[in-house]
């Protein structure tokens, strides 16, 4: 298999190519920025789109004749070893802080895992009547994830991640997806009103409120239970987003409000009305546990349509 070599694997010279080797005519064309972080820019029948080798990240998705379905902040880096702030972070192989074996919080590692920092391989690119599929991998002693990204006239997602170890293994991950909206204070989020959460900001547990999630103030709650869609309704931009999952038992809702805004050095202060994250992941009691040799795919596919 050809790859385009990001990160140092066991490759032969012979099997690196070059990026500009994986583009498609008429949809797909790679780019790299000043510091040196390669992107792939998708201008197809179906939509426009930006995605990067760091961390294997989608950062745009814009449906032909509409308006840009993902947030990122005008504030965010786009640097080797530094998270991209907006779009669709990959957070593996665990979820928030990490923890240690006696379940206390590891400072000396990155929030939501090591794989969003890192640059990806690329395997492969291909453009069907889909859409315009690319498969982006990172290895590592213990694992390996493969992220395909179709884009067409819905976005998917298919992550994919394997146990390289000899052992079983606990995985957590999510997709952590920035929506961009119009005014968050407008907004409500569906399909999640019976199930139960935990508040990330008081650690208390509650059951589903039986009402869509409306946005007043800082929101973190883990939503655990499978959902096969949640629904993003957004009067300001007459858009309603539809988020469908298979493989997820974790559901993250998220807007850092004003406090939390002001403390992210890559979040402007006044950002905060404009996104809200809908997270497909895998958490907690939810996590995915693997053994030697085996593999799981969550699978997310979004797609909008005008209220
Ligand atoms: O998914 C919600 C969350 O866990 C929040 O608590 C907030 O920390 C957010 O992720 C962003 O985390 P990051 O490490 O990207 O700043």
């Amino acid at each position: 298999m050809k790859l385009y070599q990001a990160v140092y694997t066991q490759l032969e010279p012979e099997d690196i190519v070059s990026l500009e080797s994986f583009e498609i005519a008429s949809a797909l064309k790679f780019e790299t920025n000043d510091k040196g972080v390669p992107f792939g820019i998708v201008d197809n029948d179906d939509c426009q789109a930006k995605f990067s080798l760091l961390g294997g990240h989608v950062c745009d998705y814009t449906p032909r004749g509409s308006e840009p379905l993902l947030f990122v902040s005008d504030s965010s880096n786009y640097a080797l070893g530094k998270a991209i702030r907006g779009g669709i972070p990959v957070c593996f192989p665990w979820f928030g802080p990490a923890k240690d074996a006696d379940g206390q919080t590891d400072e000396t590692k990155p929030a939501h895992g090591i794989v969003r920092t890192q640059l990806w391989e690329l395997l492969a690119t291909n453009h069907t009547n889909a859409g315009t599929e690319v498969s982006l991998a990172f290895q590592h002693a213990d694992f390996r994830v493969t992220n395909t990204v179709r884009f067409g006239n819905t976005l998917n997602l298919d992550f994919t991640i394997e146990n390289l170890q000899d052992s079983e293994q606990r995985f957590e991950l999510a997709l952590h997806t920035y929506f961009s909206v119009g005014d968050a204070t407008q907004i409500e989020i569906r399909g999640l009103e019976h199930t139960p959460f935990l508040d990330q900001l008081t650690g208390e547990t509650h059951q589903g409120s039986g009402l869509p999630i409306r946005f007043s103030e800082e929101t973190d709650r883990i939503y655990q239970g499978v959902v096969e869609a949640v629904k993003l309704h957004d009067p300001t931009k007459n858009r309603s987003t539809s988020v469908r999952s298979s493989g997820s038992g974790s559901t993250v809702i998220w807007n850092p409000w004003i406090a939390k805004s002001k403390r992210m050095a890559d979040f402007g202060d006044t950002e905060y009305p404009r996104m809200v994250c809908i997270e497909t992941a895998n958490i907690g009691e939810n996590s995915i546990n693997l053994t030697a040799g085996e593999s799981h795919t969550t699978e997310v596919s979004i797609s909008t349509c005008e209220l």
